[in-house]
């Protein structure tokens, strides 16, 4: 078969890249077509993403991935797909009426900001809305751990809401700019998994949850599968770009469900562990079903709908945000920091002098990181030390990671009840810190399996393939298909593994 060319927009939330994906010969070429960064701003006292910025990038990606794909002699985009981290949203306006007077698909208005899900709005709102509705409740309804930051959450604390115009709709981000790109107003279900709204039973908005929080059902989308057709680029905006009018696929939108299609482990292998490594360490298990038991909430785990009716079984860790907020902090201060040589230098230090707790709450608003994690660190023995310079300080986040790690596979393999797996695979951008890579080998007795760094793209691209009849249909394959078309670096443990702090 032909070789087809595919557009992945994967947004971050400190960099975004449109990929051009190539599809031949049962393999997938990833080829970079356009990079930006991307970072919270205040807008009126509320930590937000420029939207528009994003959106003009989005364009741009589009563009180049065009480019890219006929410079190889391929006939253009077969496809394109979008997705970025979940729970933010936007809200848009109605469509205005066009040319023949009927409402113009794509042409309402973003109105508002998009707020950042690290905004403190929402301080204390998950407890009070707790009295409303237990916290058992929302478990048994949603399977979905109950963070500050979830879009429920985020809803309740919006004073937006009750002045918008009949017909505006809340669209998650990838969601928006699929509506921006084809005019259609969806919600792709593993993003609307993240809501804190969805419904494990009904696969559906869960009516129960939005009748106590008083959210009306009209703001909210019907729902879209990951692998659907979205709809295809407004004519308009395909002549604008010079693209055509591609059809945009709903793929995993929620970019942790694309980075976990994309976990390259054998078809065979159950259960499958991953650390989706970025921002956050996303730490768990792939499982058939949702774990929603009292010591799964306890626990701070949370069931996320995947694709094909999977789940992913986690828990958020803060990850490599605890190292690139420090890093913001000392270059604020006037150095220049390089993260090679942090990390280089970080390997150099003396183990073990200090812990944090990365799951601690207190480190989701950004500024001052190193300050916090300074003040945070415990000595692991002496009294009043402190780690004193950049390279001490990232050995103790490094290190604190790697032992979260071992307590948290230990914890979720517990609460699913199942075996320790044989082999933990770490994919995402974090997974080319080796250092860190190999304190997980050794802080679990366990191979680590680093890769693929692009693990998110690579998961939207597989989708793509599969929608396009490209790749074969069950998701072990999409897989194999990741799996062919990338480079593994295996860690195996050095020394024998402390057992867990939960045993
Ligand atoms: C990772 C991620 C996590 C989600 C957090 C907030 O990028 O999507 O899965 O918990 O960001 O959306």
């Amino acid at each position: 078969p032909a070789a087809l060319a595919v557009a992945a927009v994967d947004l971050g939330a400190t960099s975004g890249r449109v990929m051009l994906g190539v599809i031949e010969g049962g393999r997938i070429e990833l080829v970079p077509a356009h990079r930006f960064e991307n970072h919270l701003r205040d807008v009126d006292g509320h930590l937000s993403w420029d939207i528009d910025a994003l959106w003009a990038e989005v364009q741009q990606g589009l563009r180049a991935a065009h480019a890219g794909a006929v410079e190889r002699g391929l006939a253009g985009l077969s496809s394109i797909g979008i997705d970025s981290w979940a729970v933010d949203y936007g809200v848009v306006g109605p469509d205005a009426p066009g040319e023949s007077d009927s409402p113009e698909p794509g042409s309402g208005e973003i109105l508002g900001e998009v707020i950042a899900y690290r905004d403190h709005r929402t301080d204390g709102v998950a407890d009070s809305f707790a009295e409303q509705l237990s916290r058992e409740r929302q478990y048994e309804l949603t399977g979905i751990a109950q963070q500050p930051f979830n879009t429920l959450y985020q809803l309740l604390a919006d004073d937006r809401t009750p002045s918008l115009p009949v017909g505006s709709t809340l669209l998650m981000v990838p969601d928006l700019l699929g509506y921006l790109l084809t005019g259609q107003r969806r919600t792709e279900v593993t993003n609307a998994s993240s809501t804190g709204m969805l419904s494990v039973a009904e696969h559906d908005w869960s009516e129960e949850i939005l009748t106590a929080a008083g959210v009306d059902r009209n703001l909210l989308a019907p729902l879209i599968e990951p692998g659907e057709r979205l709809g295809t680029v407004r004519p308009q905006l395909a002549r604008e770009l010079g693209i055509g009018e591609v059809p945009v696929v709903a793929v995993g939108s929620h970019d942790t469900a694309s980075a976990v299609l994309a976990v390259p482990a054998p078809q065979d292998a159950f259960p499958i562990a991953y650390i989706s490594s970025g921002t956050w360490s996303l730490i768990g298990l792939e499982l058939p079903s949702a774990v929603p038991s009292s010591a799964a909430l306890e626990a701070g785990f949370t069931s996320e709908g995947g694709i094909d009716g999977t789940f992913r079984f986690l828990k958020n860790v803060a990850g490599m945000w605890l190292v690139s907020e420090s890093i913001r902090q000392w270059e604020e201060g006037g150095a220049r920091v390089d993260l090679g040589d942090l990390l280089a230098a970080a390997a150099l230090m003396p183990a073990n002098r200090f812990r944090i707790d990365p799951t601690d709450p207190a480190f989701l608003a950004p500024g001052r990181m190193a300050d916090r994690v300074t003040l945070a660190a415990r000595p692991l023995e002496g009294e009043d030390e402190r780690p004193r310079t950049p390279a001490q300080l990232v050995r103790c986040i490094l290190e604190s990671l790697a032992e979260t790690y071992r307590d948290e596979l230990h914890t979720a393999c517990r609460l699913a009840r199942l075996p320790l797996p044989e082999r933990l695979h770490v994919v995402g951008g974090g997974s080319q810190n080796a250092l860190l890579n190999q304190l997980t080998a050794d802080a679990l007795g366990l191979e680590v399996v680093a890769g693929p760094v692009e693990a998110t793209a690579l998961g939207n691209v597989a989708l793509q393939a599969r929608s396009l009849g490209a790749a074969p249909p069950q998701e072990g394959s999409l897989r194999d298909l990741v799996r062919t078309s990338v480079q593994l670096e295996t860690f195996s443990p050095s020394s024998t593994p402390a057992p867990p702090a939960s045993a």
